[in-house]
């Protein structure tokens, strides 16, 4: 079968298929702000449906102003530090110019903060788990890339919680990550979790878990990230509560977000030379049925009548069955319509034509491996479900084989490796600032979950006792 895009040329491939595929039209003329095409935008809303559905089991949504004051956000010190260059901020109304500069929001800490010490009074009003998914302005300065590294984020799902004790907090870091490992199955996109460096936190955070995924070129992405607040936004806001005893306490606070990267790794990790590959729950269509009429006149009339009954029939079947198929009796040659519908990542293709008829059965194509074989038309629905599911495990099982990890022992291995690397550091920073610079890679973070880790004990810098650590070029 002839390709016609080539993953090994991640960059380009990754350009092509966004344009071909339909998912974002990058010609806006803003930088790092693009515009979703309407089957890019519904693969973006069935990816948002899951994650929407696994938090509101325990969140409730809320919808806080994109605009914050500019006292507001210059309070909390640390955060302000680590945001202040990538802040897009609003003048003037008109030719007026504003009293008070407001900024358009880069994450929502300081604009919900100060709310929450509002709706905080007593212990009865904890906890708050609560989440949105809105758009975030952030001034990006290094290569901006479309769904990667974004000045507007159109798709932040940022969650804010707050506890009565510290305890509690972290109960609800292990619970997000339970949520979010459960996401990233869903979409079988495979992940390691680390916590990251002291020197790659999150601004104004005790601590930081991330998420990373491998892309084809063996750099990888941070596809989520959960931090534990402590009481460090409790003291700047002054949120406290009255406990049980009377006393009054500082909430405890974290935070966890996900960004329309989770888009762009369903993209780059299940795509291959012929365009995309989604996971049947994600996929917009999940099945397309080609009827095969020969215009040519090689068919009788009849014939021809019966193909496209058939194919009304199982196209009416399968909408009924739930599925998301789409019947396709365009004009066009099939040998388009295939090529149109594996560039869109289709899961399965059904072909009906005369001969297929005249057996009472049609002809199945799976997009993941191209195997094709005929099926009796009486069980094709069942035989539909099966093969879906089926295709789910594949692709699973396929980037889990692709994630894999080197283990290396010392900084010549490490000089030579790709990909995700696992080895031994102490958590001093000038360590790992030493390892970042000779060998152009990201320190991930000691690791929480990962298939492998490092056997050495010794920091392979300063042979000092050391943690089991992820290394890797990075997005
Ligand atoms: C927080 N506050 O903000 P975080 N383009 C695309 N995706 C991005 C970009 C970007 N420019 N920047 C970050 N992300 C916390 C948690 C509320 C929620 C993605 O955390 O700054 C990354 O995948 O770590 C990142 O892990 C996630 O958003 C959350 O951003």
């Amino acid at each position: 079968m002839k390709s016609v895009l080539d993953r090994n040329n991640f960059s380009e491939w990754y350009s092509e298929i966004l344009k071909r595929a339909e998912i974002l039209d990058v010609r806006y003329p803003v930088k790092g702000v693009y515009v979703w095409y309407p089957y890019g935008l519904r693969l973006r809303n069935l990816i948002y449906g899951i994650l929407r559905a696994l938090m509101d089991e325990e969140h409730e949504e809320v919808l806080f102003p994109l605009l914050i004051r500019r006292d507001e956000l210059l309070k909390e010190k640390e955060h302000i530090k680590g945001f202040e260059e990538e802040v897009f901020w609003v003048t003037h109304g008109g030719t007026t110019e504003l009293d008070v500069p407001l900024a358009l929001r880069p994450t929502s800490e300081t604009a919900m903060y100060p709310v929450f010490k509002l709706w905080i009074r007593s212990h009865r009003d904890l906890p708050i788990r609560v989440y949105q998914i809105v758009n975030t302005f952030r001034y990006e300065t290094k290569h901006t890339r479309p769904l990667i590294r974004l000045r507007e984020i159109t798709s932040f799902k940022e969650a804010h919680t707050a506890h009565a004790s510290r305890r509690e907090a972290e109960e609800q870091i292990n619970k997000a990550i339970a949520i979010y490992r459960n996401f990233f199955d869903r979409l079988a996109i495979p992940y390691v979790i680390t916590k990251r460096p002291e020197w790659d936190k999150f601004p104004g955070a005790e601590y930081t878990i991330a998420f990373d995924t491998l892309m084809p070129d063996g750099r990888t992405m941070q596809i989520a990230t959960l931090h534990m607040l402590g009481e460090n936004f409790a003291h700047t806001f002054d949120i406290r509560y009255e406990a049980e005893d009377g006393s009054s306490k500082f909430v405890n606070q974290t935070c966890y977000g996900i960004s329309e990267r989770c888009v762009a790794a369903v993209i780059a990790v299940h795509g291959d030379d012929h365009g995309l590959v989604l996971p049947p729950p994600v996929a917009p269509i999940q099945v397309v049925i080609v009827p095969i009429i020969f215009t040519s006149g090689a068919d009788k009339p009849s014939e021809s009548e019966a193909v496209k009954r058939a194919c009304n029939v199982l196209h009416h079947e399968l909408k009924g069955a739930g599925v998301r198929v789409f019947l396709d009796d365009s004009p066009e040659r099939p040998g388009a319509k295939y090529y149109y519908w594996e560039m869109k990542g289709v899961p399965l293709r059904i072909e009906l034509g005369p001969r297929d008829l005249a057996n009472n059965s049609c002809t199945f194509v799976r997009r993941d491996n191209f195997v094709k074989w005929r099926v009796p038309l009486t069980t094709a629905v069942s035989e539909v479900k099966n093969t879906l599911d089926d295709i789910q495990h594949s692709l699973h099982a396929r980037a889990m084989e692709r994630l894999e990890i080197g283990v290396v022992s010392d900084e010549t291995e490490l000089k030579n490796a790709t990909g995700i690397v696992a080895l031994p550091l102490c958590d001093r920073e000038s360590c790992g600032k030493e390892l970042e610079e000779s060998t152009g890679a990201s320190v991930l973070g000691e690791v929480l979950y990962a298939s492998h880790s490092s056997g050495g004990k010794e920091c392979i810098i300063c042979a000092r006792e050391a943690k089991h650590v992820l290394v890797a070029r990075t997005y």
